[in-house]
Order: structure tokens, then sequence, then C-alpha cells
């Protein structure tokens, strides 16, 4: 067994989907160790690695003798198992604890799910592609109608501040930065003060990607 006191992160490249993970754990101090594993090389296909993660796919993170896969669940499961190191989850008594859930899944269920296809233009025609470009242009305007009222009367979106759901909306929010952010001024200020931080800066969220071993 791996060091318990260590949070082992199984990742492709710092800017797949374990940023969000890597983001929160950097905002809170807890440590952490990155396993980069390459799709290319077939590591995501060993038995080894399946053990962890069946379907072959990453963020998964090993504490322990616990191993979870889902980065919106891991998300949640680290910020409440280490809320004494910093706060980024409202107490279970807090009615903002609804609003946190709201946003958590929202991020991933309804935001991402739509934000991801932006990254399924390989091999597809450019009619195709524009489709897809007008689809998910048309939910972002409707996505935008949940969001910008919020983060025009408050920096973070939940009203007691920073939390881990800015971590989840803002590591997916970039994926449709010309529909979501562009020219939008709530947004354009809520993403300045999220890639300003020094845990993301740290995290390397929002740097380029560098997929080159992945
Ligand atoms: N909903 C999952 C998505 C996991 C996922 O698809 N991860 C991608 C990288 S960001 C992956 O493992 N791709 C490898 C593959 O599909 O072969 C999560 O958020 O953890």
């Amino acid at each position: 067994m791996k060091d318990p006191k260590t949070i082992h992160i199984y990742c492709m490249a710092k800017q797949d989907r374990s940023d969000r993970v890597r983001w929160l754990l950097e905002e809170m101090g807890v440590d952490y160790q990155d396993h980069f594993l390459s799709r290319k090389k077939g590591e995501l296909a060993t038995p080894e690695y399946r053990k962890l993660n069946p379907m072959g796919r990453v963020p998964t993170i090993v504490e322990g003798d616990t191993v979870l896969f889902e980065s919106v669940g891991i998300a949640l499961y680290l910020a409440d198992r280490y809320q004494s190191k910093n706060k980024l989850a409202p107490s279970f008594d807090s009615p903002e604890r609804g609003h946190y859930y709201q946003w958590m899944v929202w991020s991933v269920a309804s935001l991402e799910s739509v934000v991801a296809r932006m990254f399924t233009f390989d091999g597809k025609s450019e009619g195709e592609v524009n489709e897809i470009k007008k689809y998910v242009s048309d939910q972002c305007r409707i996505f935008k109608l949940a969001l910008v009222p919020v983060l025009e009367k408050q920096d973070f979106i939940l009203k007691s501040g920073f939390s881990a759901a800015d971590i989840m909306l803002a590591a997916v929010i970039p994926g449709a930065w010309d529909y979501l952010v562009k020219g939008e001024p709530a947004l354009e200020r809520y993403m300045d003060r999220l890639m300003k931080r020094p845990a993301a800066i740290k995290a390397q969220v929002f740097d380029t990607p560098d997929m080159t071993n992945a």
C-alpha cells in the first residue's frame, strides 16, 4: 500500500480532468503525488491500472485503501474530508449546502457534457463541426442565464465565498471560452479572479496542455 498520508493522482497530463483535483488539493495544502500514464503506451489499459479504474480513464485517486474515480465525486469527497485545512465546502447544516451541490453537479452534468463536444472535432467534416459549434453556442446562451445574474452580484458562485464549486466551474468553462466568457464582463472578471489564484497557478490548471507523453 502506498503512503496513506499522500494522495496519489493518476492522470495523463496536468491539464486533463485531474486539474480540478490538483487545484483543490493545492488550495487546501494537502500533499499529493502525480502519476502520469500514457494512453499511447497502453498504460491506461494495464491490468494493474484497471484494478484502480476499470474503465481505464483518469483521474483516479488513491488515498490509503480508498480508490476513487470521477472527478466531481473526488472533489466532493476531498473538500469534505479536508475541511479543517481550508474550508472549500459549506457546512452540512448550512442552507448554502444545497447551492453547493447544485453547482458542483451542474458543472459536469449540464456544463461539461456540452462543453466536452468542443473536443470532438477530429475526423468530422466542416459542416459537422459547425453543427456542434452551433449546438454548444445555443446551450451556452442558456447556461449564461444561470451563471451571469449570480456572478454580477457576487465574486464567487456561492455567496459565502470561494469554494470547490468555483474550481469545478473554472476548470470546465475555458473549453467554451468564446461562447461563455468572451464579451460577458461578469464572467470575464470571474475567470480572471480564479485564474490568478496562487493554487491554480501552482497546479498549472490554465497552462497550455502538454499531451506529448500522454
Ligand atoms: N467524467 C469523468 C471523465 C473521465 C475521462 O473521460 N477522462 C479522460 C481524460 S480527461 C480520459 O481518461 N480519457 C482517456 C480515454 O478515454 O481513453 C471524470 O470527470 O472523471
